[in-house]
């Protein structure tokens, strides 16, 4: 054992070589997800929430939260008392934050028309549209996350929905939710704020209550609850609603060279580490020194007993790795096979490293740009996608609070240009009246024979 292992007592990594294939396998598994298990649970209460309102609401917000409401709602213009204690720094936090946001968002928006001939007289395009009405679920349990607040509200005021539905369990010590939320959802235009969390939360918004209007999407993260109720409401044809993507534990993966500074490097690690005891937190370092791990495991064992939250730290990291291997294209294979929310570079010329990463959420390129950046500040979005959903879905941006319709308009030309096609596969698809639809049309107009 290196001199730092025996420092670092309780919290340090475990170490994995990158050639004990099954250490690195348990080290990138994930915790198993217990939706379905939990279903059970979740159907009472959505089916409670949809039957009875804000009855229902109030009710279940006495118990799961012990805050007893009258109204579960608040609506715009939200009362200024609900700003008590924002102080003028944090405005101005909370201003520049989303003002990144709202610049790198608006630059991804989507106003055009795509217009394709794809044959003479034949024209296809396509068009977006906001989505009407969003629920934008901000969760509070541990931490307050006014960040989630403007992470989905800026891009949903930046795609012109409609109407903006925010909700957030209310605080036990006064009913309120924090006055950083209500803040970002003063700024971004939300007309009503949820006051309520959970499973209860996401029903009221699908379905609608007295005073609560039904949304098209609902988007957010959330505990397991949370996330139960937006799978059930999604897959229920009542509620006619999407959601932005399923939801895991919050990971991070370093990936770390000789040159890394052990501090940065066990900061980033620990910023992950602190989410939750659940968090997923690993290190790839790339030909590592004896000596660059000891100061490494050193680094996050004096960091953590630093924080407030060195509890949640100390059983993330219990279940945390460093994998040790000997090559950038090892890493990277690793990294992209494991497909993680956040991908921290922090190794020589990261840039040039980018192109070799395929499967990840949102990257950190270099020393200097810890994930803290991104969690607030920088303008990219932080609701990613966890749990190796990367492999197949994109964070939320801008495209998120968009749909696109497509058109086409045909004309005599166009027809004969595909009109035979068209009739062909109908042929042999058996659908006469899609063959006749084409057909009556190129008789009118002489292009085929009245026998045909
Ligand atoms: N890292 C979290 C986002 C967050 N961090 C909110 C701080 N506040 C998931 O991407
Ligand atoms: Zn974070």
């Amino acid at each position: 054992q290196e001199a730092g292992a025996t420092l670092t007592g309780d919290i340090e990594l475990e170490v994995v070589s990158g050639k004990d294939k099954e250490g690195v396998a348990a080290a990138l598994s994930r915790p198993i997800q217990r939706t379905s298990e939990i279903m059970h649970l979740v159907n009472p209460i959505v089916e409670k929430v949809r039957a009875e309102g804000n009855k229902a609401l109030i009710e279940l917000t006495s118990k799961f939260d012990g805050v007893q409401l009258e109204q579960p709602v608040l609506e715009a213009p939200f009362p200024e008392e609900y700003l008590d204690g924002l102080t003028q720094e944090m405005r101005d936090a909370l201003d520049l934050s989303m003002e990144n946001v709202r610049k790198f968002h608006e630059a991804q928006l989507q106003k055009e028309t795509l217009e394709v001939e794809t044959q003479p007289g034949v024209l296809c395009s396509r068009f977006p549209r906001p989505i009407e009405r969003v629920g934008l679920y901000i969760p509070g349990g541990t931490a307050v996350l006014p960040s989630t607040a403007l992470m989905l509200g800026v891009p949903a005021r930046v795609a012109q929905c409609k109407e903006i539905v925010f909700a957030s369990p209310p605080r036990k010590s006064d009913g309120r939710v924090s006055p950083e939320v209500v803040y970002v959802a003063q700024k971004v235009g939300a007309s009503k704020i949820v006051l309520a969390g959970g499973a209860q939360a996401v029903a009221a918004m699908a379905y609608g209550t007295e005073t609560i209007p039904k949304v098209d999407k609902i988007l957010g993260p959330g505990n397991q609850f949370v996330t139960a109720a937006k799978m059930y409401v999604q897959n229920d044809t009542q509620a006619l609603c999407s959601i932005d993507m399923p939801a895991g534990p919050s990971e991070v993966l370093v990936i770390a060279d000789e040159n890394a500074d052990a501090d940065f490097v066990a900061s980033d690690l620990l910023s992950q580490a602190e989410h939750g005891i659940d968090s997923q937190v690993i290190l790839v370092g790339i030909a590592l020194s004896e000596q660059k791990i000891a100061e490494i495991q050193q680094a996050v064992h004096d960091q953590a007993l630093q924080l407030p939250r060195v509890d949640i730290v100390r059983k993330c990291i219990a279940h945390s790795s460093i994998i040790l291997c000997n090559s950038s294209e090892e890493a990277f294979d690793m990294s992209n096979d494991y497909a993680p929310e956040h991908l921290i570079l922090q190794i020589k010329d990261a840039a040039k490293y980018v192109p070799l990463v395929f499967n990840a959420g949102s990257v950190f390129v270099g020393a200097y740009t810890p994930e803290s950046c991104g969690d607030y500040s920088s303008g990219t979005n932080h609701t990613l996608p966890t749990y190796g959903y990367a492999r197949q879905y994109s964070g939320v941006n801008t495209s998120t609070f968009q749909k696109f319709i497509t058109a086409q308009s045909v004309t005599p030309q166009g027809l004969e240009n595909i009109g035979r096609a068209v009739m062909t596969v109908a042929k042999v698809e058996g659908l006469d009246a899609h063959r006749n639809a084409v057909k009556i049309r190129m008789q009118k107009l002489g292009l085929l024979p009245e026998s045909f």
